[in-house]
């Protein structure tokens, strides 16, 4: 393994013995989620890629190492402090150089996960194209990595904060294969439906064959598999409208990295915590959904 990786215990037996691998990010829990909700879904999370056949391999950057799997102290550290850098890709070299810790973004899970050999990856939702990138350039790094990472990625879409139209335009650019797992529309994070129709797969085989159909004829991004929020879980897309307008009204001063978690954070208080019951609810159902496909491309 290349030598800033430091790989967890069950992670590298997991590798040794060509077992299935689920990446799973960290920004979620240190700058996605309130504490101790955090924590308890990062174990969680854990624990229903286990019972599902594979292993988890919760991604940060922590004493200048890369970490493919972290312990409990770690998952603590990452829910509980402030001092937790935000790293996309382009955050890696500093993160890594200066010893701080950082929780890696999609964009920064997918680059390490991919070192590291592993396929598959779940997240929350994936970041995109922001409202206003036109004036703004605000288009999320994690569209680049996914053009550049052959790994499956499955997300619930992309949050309505987002320019929901513009960051499938800016897909269909980039190359990535854009499937709906039982869908056909593209889900919006917290809502299940919405007005943008995608291409549906009703099986887990139908992901991993296209996948290495993808492999064989050499295209290197990402396949992304939207998997919709579990339905008594979601916030249909009228009731999650005014709220998400409000908070971007709200957060309109901020730019750059720190405006999806602030958004993330209005929001929930907004919608008095339904809107965390919703990601929590969704993230669960992407890493079921993951350690299912990671398993199947393991066994064929
Ligand atoms: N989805 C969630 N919670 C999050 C994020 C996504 O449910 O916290 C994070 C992801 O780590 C994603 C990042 O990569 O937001 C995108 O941030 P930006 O828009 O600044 O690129
Ligand atoms: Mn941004």
């Amino acid at each position: 393994m290349h030598k800033l990786i430091v790989l967890s215990q069950e992670v590298f037996e997991a590798v040794q013995h060509s077992r299935p691998i689920l990446a799973l990010e960290s920004t979620i829990i240190a700058h996605g989620m309130p504490y101790p909700q955090n924590l308890e879904t990062a174990l969680k999370l854990e624990q229903i890629a286990r019972d599902n056949g594979a292993v988890p391999a919760t991604i940060c950057i922590h004493d200048g190492k890369i970490r493919i799997g972290c312990d409990r102290d770690l998952l603590e550290h990452l829910a509980s402090s402030d001092q937790v850098l935000k790293a996309g890709t382009r955050e890696i070299p500093e993160a890594l150089a200066s010893g701080t810790t950082a929780a890696t973004t999609v964009s920064g899970t997918l680059h390490c996960a991919n070192m590291a050999g592993i396929k598959v990856f779940a997240t929350g939702g994936i970041g995109g194209v922001h409202r206003g990138a036109g004036l703004s350039f605000d288009v999320s790094a994690d569209l680049t990595q996914l053009s550049r990472t052959p790994m499956i990625t499955v997300t619930a879409g992309a949050k309505a904060i987002l320019d929901v139209p513009a960051t499938l335009e800016y897909l269909e650019t980039l190359a990535i294969p854009v499937y709906g797992f039982c869908t056909d529309t593209f889900p919006l994070f917290y809502s299940h439906f919405s007005q943008y129709p995608i291409r549906k797969l009703v099986s887990i085989d139908g992901i991993t064959t296209r996948f290495k159909m993808m492999q064989e004829c050499g295209i290197t991004s990402s396949m992304l598999v939207c998997n919709p929020v579990p339905i008594e879980s979601e916030i249909p897309y009228e009731e999650m409208s005014g709220w998400i307008e409000k908070a971007l009204e709200e957060n309109s001063h901020l730019r750059g990295p720190e405006i999806t978690p602030a958004l993330l954070k209005t929001i929930v208080e907004k919608t008095q915590g339904r809107s965390l019951k919703a990601n929590i609810a969704l993230v669960e159902s992407n890493v079921k959904l993951g350690a299912m496909i990671a398993v199947n491309l393991c066994n064929e």
